[in-house]
């Protein structure tokens, strides 16, 4: 062979190759916000996107800490117990993490929330942790909406060297949080939520749009650049919204959200209130989600089961037709401390306990038996 063909094979060559990979390599390779994210992180988010095409991940707030009547219990769970599976998104709370409480502010240790959520990762299941974190200008709870909070902890305010501390301390235990081979377990972080909402010190009236994004990017450039957490996906979530000029008030820019959700409680509303409110609110975040290459998710949510067959008669309805990655039910707290008694997803007996099987059974939803053979982390 000449050089001249010699060059032109060598050419030929890496069309047919470059072209041949390309759509490969560019489908599994698309990166989160976090361009510095790590391999599991980045494969958890791709997958994610494919997986909304199968259907909806179950999850649990708490799952495996404690459920209706009962506390740490190996192995347990309320979901377990009435389907024979395990959801496949876990929820944690780091809520008091910031003033050193070994336990969060619904008392579950952070000792054992580290070992619950690597029980989870390796059964193949999806970690998101919220943060219903103090005011950190008043020492007060999460719902202590002190006028002047949002700018006190940005740089030049008067708790920014503390907020700093806080930040400091949710890098330290996000980076205990690792799998069997010493990977860092991927977390889908859910800051600030319910971020339309007056009730918490960073949301709604308590700041402006423009405080809102400023500590959104604070805190996101702060735990990804100065602490190198790089198994963060950041869910951008409002409380209920009415439009899209509404849900997008507040949010920071692409460059730092992967996820974008929603929280919803039915309370009061009717069966078929509830049914369109929820069903107006996915379409309009499916399309948010499409057009920003996001992934939308139901971040939190809580029904009416009083009504025996709520979970196909009413959300299954309201989640068909829609393309949802996941689903959280909140806690099950149980008899709690005050007298109220609080759960949103069936325990063993519960008369919504037939109509979860149902649910479970569904092609729609995915619990982790379905999620472990998705791979999601390769
Ligand atoms: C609320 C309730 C509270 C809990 C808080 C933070 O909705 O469940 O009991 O303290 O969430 O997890």
């Amino acid at each position: 062979m000449n050089k001249t063909s010699g060059i032109l094979l060598f050419y030929f060559l890496s069309v047919v190759s470059i072209n041949f990979f390309l759509p490969v390599y560019a489908a599994a390779s698309e990166l989160p916000s976090d361009k510095k994210a790590t391999r599991e992180t980045i494969a958890l988010y791709n997958n994610l996107k494919k997986l909304v095409n199968k259907g909806t991940m179950f999850g649990h707030q708490d799952d495996l800490a404690y459920g209706v009547g009962w506390k740490y219990e190996d192995g347990r769970s309320d979901i377990r117990d009435v389907t024979g599976d395990y959801p496949a998104v876990y929820g944690w709370e780091l809520g008091h993490l910031e003033i050193d409480r070994p336990h969060n502010l619904d008392s579950v240790p952070f000792n054992r929330m580290q070992q619950f959520i690597k029980a989870g990762y390796e059964r193949g299941g999806v970690i998101t942790i919220s943060w219903h974190l103090n005011n950190p200008l008043t020492g007060k709870t999460a719902w202590d909406p002190a006028e002047g909070t949002v700018t006190s902890v940005l740089p030049g305010g008067s708790k920014n060297e503390l907020f700093k501390t806080w930040l400091d301390k949710v890098a330290v235990f996000m980076n205990t949080l690792k799998g069997i081979d010493g990977e860092f377990i991927p977390v889908i972080f859910r800051p600030y939520h319910e971020l339309n909402g007056n009730w918490f010190w960073w949301g709604g009236k308590n700041s402006t749009n423009d405080e809102f994004k400023r500590l959104w990017i604070f805190t996101a450039s702060y735990l990804r650049n100065e602490k190198n957490l790089h198994h963060l996906l950041y869910a951008y979530n409002t409380d209920r919204y009415s439009s899209r000029e509404e849900y997008l008030q507040k949010y920071p820019g692409d460059e730092w959200v992967d996820v974008i959700g929603f929280d919803i409680y039915q309370r009061n509303s009717t069966k078929e209130k509830f049914i369109a409110d929820i069903d107006k609110m996915l379409s309009t975040l499916e399309a948010i989600a499409h057009e920003k290459n996001k992934i939308p998710a139901l971040t939190e949510f809580g029904g009416n089961l009083s009504d025996s067959s709520w979970w196909t008669g009413t959300f299954l309805n309201a989640l068909s037709g829609h393309k949802i990655s996941w689903v959280l039910g909140w806690r099950n707290a149980g008899m709690k401390p005050g007298g109220q008694f609080e759960f949103y997803v069936p325990y063993k007996g519960h008369s919504t306990a037939p109509d979860f099987v149902k649910f479970y059974e569904s092609d729609k939803t995915i619990f982790q038996k379905d999620v472990k053979n998705e791979k999601l982390y390769q």
